[in-house]
C-alpha cells in the first residue's frame, strides 16, 4: 500500500501515526515529488492528500478519516465496535479534524494578496479555533490522553495551528489541554512524524 502524504498536512499526519503505532507496511509517498500532478498523484479525483492507494481491491481510499479507519481496522483497532464509544470517538475526531480546517482554511485566506483578504472569513476561523481549543480544555477529562482514533485528530490539528496560526497562542486559552497535548510529546510516533 502507499500512503500519498504532504509532510506537513495535520491529515496525512493522522494516518501515519496509525501506521506507526501498528507497525503497518505502508510506503509514504511525498504526493509533490511523486508526479506532475502533484496532489493527484494519488488516484484522489478531489486532488488533495492524504490518499491511500491499496493493491486489493483495487480502489484508492480518502479522505483522511475512512483512511484512518481503515488502517486502524487493520491491527488491534482502537475505534470501538460498536456502542456509544464509538460515536464518541468519531465525534473526537471530527472536532480534530474541524481545528485542522479552520487552520488550512485560514492560511488559504491570508496568503492571498492583502487586497483579497476578507476579514470576516479570517475572523471567522479564528473564532472557530479559538471556540474549539477552549471546549477541549472544559471536557478535558473526556479526552483519551493515550492514542486514540480522536485523539489523533486533535494532537496533529494543536500542532499545525502552533505551525499555521501561532497568533492564536492557544497554550494561553486552554492550559489543561497544553497539559494533554504535552503527554503526547514524547512519543514515538509523535517524534517520527512531526515535521514542523
Ligand atoms: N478532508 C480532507 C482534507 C485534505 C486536505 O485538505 N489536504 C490538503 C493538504 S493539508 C491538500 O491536499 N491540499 C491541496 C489542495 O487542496 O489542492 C481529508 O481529511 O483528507
Amino acid at each position: 500500500m502507499k500512503l500519498y502524504d504532504s509532510p506537513l498536512s495535520p491529515f496525512a499526519r493522522k494516518c501515519k501515526i496509525i501506521i506507526q503505532a501498528k507497525g503497518l507496511d505502508v510506503e509514504i509517498v511525498n504526493a509533490a515529488k511523486a508526479g506532475a500532478d502533484g496532489y493527484a498523484a494519488g488516484s484522489n479525483p478531489l486532488g488533495k492528500v492524504p490518499c491511500l492507494e491499496r493493491k486489493y481491491p483495487d480502489v484508492a481510499l480518502f479522505d483522511s478519516p475512512l483512511i484512518c479507519e481503515y488502517l486502524d481496522s487493520l491491527k488491534d483497532p482502537w475505534l470501538p465496535k460498536d456502542g456509544e464509544g464509538r460515536w464518541k470517538a468519531y465525534r473526537m475526531h471530527r472536532i480534530g479534524d474541524g481545528l485542522a480546517e479552520a487552520v488550512y482554511n485560514r492560511r488559504y485566506e491570508v496568503v492571498r494578496d492583502e487586497s483579497l483578504h476578507w476579514p470576516d472569513i479570517i475572523e471567522r476561523h479564528d473564532t472557530a479555533i479559538r471556540n474549539v481549543v477552549t471546549y477541549l480544555d472544559d471536557i478535558i477529562e473526556y479526552v483519551p490522553s493515550k492514542w486514540s482514533f480522536g485523539s489523533i485528530a486533535v494532537v496533529c490539528a494543536l500542532d499545525y495551528a502552533d505551525f499555521r496560526a501561532d497568533h492564536i497562542s492557544w497554550r494561553s486559552l486552554a492550559p489543561n489541554l497544553a497539559n494533554w497535548h504535552e503527554g503526547f510529546t514524547n512519543k514515538s510516533e509523535y517524534k517520527a512524524t512531526y515535521a514542523y
